[in-house]
């Protein structure tokens, strides 16, 4: 017999409810966006939506936390095989994705140019519970982008009507294959080649290091045709079934899958490519520029993804402090966890804005309403996409710490918040890339697109409750020119900070517009809280970092 005392106090674990109707944020946001009639119109499937991520989806998540995807290289015969077998959640989640039409949503004419609002609302709320499901996703909405707006009929012809599924035993996904071992961020390096058979079937050879969802039923790939330059104009933009009617792979070997940090339910992939056949998408050059609306609409589903990661975390956290005890009070009940709390809860909101704001943009020019054709989208995409994701490695890190010592036991599945938050201000650009990016950008179109709309938003704030908010606002925006003033060097070396702070104005501005158009509508408490969030946001969180005039510190970086 045991003569264990009998335990005295068991903690029960964090659930969440109906992930929409608990996500203020979102809803405000879609309330104040889209028209009454349409929004009413989807509102059944966010309800539903929300129930199943916080219910049905999360339950399915939290068993599957062990499993992750594994690859069969040879059958028991000697056959070499190359098979991958995902986890229970991944194959499940990939119906769903079509029965919600989270990639066709978006190129659903009926809705306008409301449809990417729409589409990755929907999105917003499978996101969190399906394991990182939306990487395949982001890659098949960019693969359905340029597919849809390169002329190549037959290609379109034949891959469109899958990635736009909505059923799930027809639906593809897609691939996207650049990183190679001399770079995922400098692509113009690429070393896979094309060359014409003689059949003049084009096959391509090269190693691709670091390839997402290696599952895929096509993928879009650069590789180099022979006698092409060097650089990124000497590439070309190649479609890929990596396997034929029967299944077998067409000259691709999986030589491995990724140990990876987090994001471990993905089946990232080491390919080598020995012949596969290929078709040019869009001519045989400029393969970067062809990619580039893949690597813009990724970006955007990358800050998606953070977005959702916060508010899960904000979540979790959350029904946490409602529910533990520590020196005689709830957590929630004590000023200074509510304080952190608060403050991660504007985090979300400004980060939540900066990227639905985003979101509607990418509706307008892709249905020719855009003010300012495509520039501030351009401009929005790698600053909202950098910024967001270090937020979200921020909220990550101090959900764990909401938990104390459990928040850093795996078993309670909390730790994976926080490696696969990480991998968002990794792929599809580090930080440093995009804030080049960015730079690049500006000097295409300037900063006008951007700092004129920010203005013209920061002057509608004309409530006597958002004085404060436009003065914050206008005081940053003034400062905004004279970062630019620089010669190249200077600019470079201070083109995270110039990004950052760009990105949090940005942020600023648009959760300020959703709490005036939230307080131009009738209602009660929950019109209050995104000016309650965009208060706090202004005052404790919105800080800018200084652009450095003095020299660029290169003599302490060791050389
Ligand atoms: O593949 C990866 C894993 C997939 C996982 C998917 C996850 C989805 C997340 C969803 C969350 C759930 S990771 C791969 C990561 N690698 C990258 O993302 C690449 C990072 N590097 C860059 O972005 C660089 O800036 C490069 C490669 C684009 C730089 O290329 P270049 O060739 O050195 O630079 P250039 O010469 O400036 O650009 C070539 C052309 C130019 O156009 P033209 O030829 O007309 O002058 C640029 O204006 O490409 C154009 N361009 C762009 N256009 C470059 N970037 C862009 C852009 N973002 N938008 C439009």
């Amino acid at each position: 017999m045991s003569d264990r005392q009998p335990l005295s106090f068991i903690q029960s674990p964090p659930e969440l409810g109906n992930e929409y109707r608990e996500d203020w944020l979102l809803s405000a946001w879609l309330e104040c966006a889209l028209p009454e009639a349409l929004l009413h119109d989807q509102l059944e499937v966010f309800d539903e939506l929300g129930r199943r991520s916080g219910g049905e989806w999360y339950r399915l998540q939290t068993e599957d936390r062990l499993n992750e995807p594994r690859l069969e290289q040879w059958s028991p015969w000697g056959e070499r095989v190359d098979r991958i077998e995902l986890t229970p959640l991944w194959v499940k989640a990939k119906s769903w994705a079509a029965e919600y039409g989270l990639v066709a949503t978006g190129y659903d004419d009926s809705l306008g140019e409301h449809a990417r609002t729409i589409q990755f609302a929907r999105a917003w709320l499978f996101i969190p519970s399906t394991d990182f499901y939306g990487c395949p996703l982001a890659m098949t909405d960019g693969a359905a982008r340029i597919l849809s707006d390169a002329g190549n009929r037959e290609l379109a012809e034949r891959a469109l009507p899958h990635l736009l599924s909505r059923n799930g035993e027809d639906f593809w996904t897609s691939g996207q294959w650049m990183t190679e071992t001399i770079g995922g961020s400098d692509v113009s390096a690429t070393e896979t080649t094309a060359e014409q058979d003689d059949d003049g079937r084009w096959r391509l050879t090269g190693r691709k290091w670091f390839t997402s969802a290696a599952t895929s039923e096509m993928a879009l790939t650069l590789a180099r045709p022979e006698a092409n330059p060097e650089g990124s104009r000497g590439l070309a933009l190649f479609y890929v079934e990596p396997h034929d009617a029967d299944g077998r792979l067409q000259n691709i070997e999986i030589l491995r899958l990724k140990d990876k940090l987090g994001t471990r339910k993905l089946p990232t992939a080491e390919l080598w490519l020995n012949g596969a056949p290929a078709t040019p998408v869009a001519g045989l050059d400029r393969g970067v520029a062809a990619i580039a609306p893949m690597l813009n609409l990724t970006r955007t589903w990358n800050a998606v993804t953070a977005c959702t990661l916060m508010r899960r975390g904000i979540a979790l956290a959350t029904s946490y402090a409602q529910r533990r005890r520590a020196f005689g009070k709830r957590l929630i009940d004590q000023p200074l966890h509510r304080q952190t709390l608060s403050a991660m809860n504007a985090d979300y909101a400004a980060a939540a804005c900066a990227t639905l704001a985003m979101v509607g943009e990418l509706g307008r020019v892709e249905h020719g309403r855009a003010a300012s054709g495509p520039d501030l989208l351009r401009i929005l995409t790698p600053m909202v996409k950098l910024g967001t994701a270090r937020d979200a490695v921020a909220c990550a890190s101090e959900t764990l710490e909401c938990f104390g010592g459990a928040g850093y036991v795996e078993d309670t599945g909390l730790p994976q918040l926080l490696r696969d938050a990480q991998v968002l201000s990794i792929w599809e650009g580090t930080t440093n890339v995009l804030a080049l990016d960015l730079l690049r950008a500006l000097a295409a179109s300037g900063i006008e697109p951007w700092l004129e709309t920010m203005r013209a938003r920061t002057a509608a704030l004309d409530d006597e409750r958002t004085r404060e908010l436009h003065a914050i606002a206008s005081d940053a925006l003034d400062q905004v020119p004279g970062w630019l003033d620089h010669p190249a060097d200077a600019l470079e070396a201070n083109a995270r900070t110039i990004a950052m702070n760009m990105y949090r104005i940005t942020a600023l501005v648009e959760l300020a517009g959703l709490a005036r158009r939230s307080l131009a509508r009738d209602g009660g408490e929950q019109r209050q809280k995104p000016l309650i969030a965009a208060l706090h946001y202004a005052r404790n969180r919105f800080s800018l970092g200084p652009i450095d005039t003095h020299g660029t510190g290169w003599s302490l970086t060791g050389d």
